[in-house]
């Protein structure tokens, strides 16, 4: 069994994607993560499932997996045959790795830092924003999903993060960017996690 702790309009909106998009049934737990009565949704022994009492956090069997790329990778190698993550033994492995990886190591704290406008360290971690901005506009030129022709989970983690910087307008919306999100709104499993989103906020 899987269970999905989630916060409507929150980063773990994307593993609610993921799992629409692998077609397997799921549940979603609610955690309240916003507001001061930190008490309201959240389970008592969160703490047990995400250490840092953050969204997303998935629970399969009793086992829980947290950190936005590490479920997205838990997912699809559980369910390979949806093919939506290259597995071990295909040359997009590595690939796949990386900008899972990138997508939260490196993407994040530069659009983070541009939208608080944190002056950038050359010692820290991750390129400076402009630099993260050039190298997913060279990648989307060149190809329609960050693994080639092949929509990946990828496309759902750092491609909606992407899609978020843009609608806050941390990173603009120039050709490339706007195709490639226009190509992830064709997505049928991309509205039907914005419903199941909208329809836990209003319950
Ligand atoms: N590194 C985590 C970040 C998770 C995260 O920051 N989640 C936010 C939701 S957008 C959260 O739960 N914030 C509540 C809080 O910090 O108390 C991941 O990528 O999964």
């Amino acid at each position: 069994m899987l269970t999905l702790y989630h916060a409507p309009r929150s980063r773990s909106f994307r593993i609610l994607w993921l799992l629409e998009e692998l077609g397997v049934p799921y549940d979603t737990e609610m955690v309240s993560i916003r507001g001061s009565d930190s008490t309201g949704h959240m389970p008592s022994d969160y703490i047990d499932i995400h250490p840092h009492r953050k969204v997303p956090a998935l629970v399969h069997d009793g086992v829980p997996v947290s950190e936005t790329p590490a479920i997205a990778l838990y997912l699809t190698d559980l369910f390979p045959q949806a093919g939506l993550g290259p597995q071990v033994g295909d040359r997009q492995r590595g690939p796949y790795l990386t900008w899972l990886a990138y997508s939260t190591g490196v993407f994040e704290p530069a659009m983070v830092e541009r939208a608080f406008k944190t002056p950038h360290q050359a010692a820290l971690g991750w390129g400076s924003a402009d630099e993260v901005e050039q190298v997913l506009s060279r990648v989307l030129q060149a190809r329609p999903f960050f693994l080639g022709d092949r929509f990946s989970a990828v496309d759902i983690v750092l491609g909606g993060s992407l899609q978020y910087m843009m609608q806050v307008k941390v990173i603009p919306e120039t050709p490339v960017f706007s195709a490639y999100v226009e190509r992830l709104s064709d997505r049928p499993a991309m509205h039907r996690a914005l419903q199941r989103d909208g329809d836990i906020e209003e319950s």
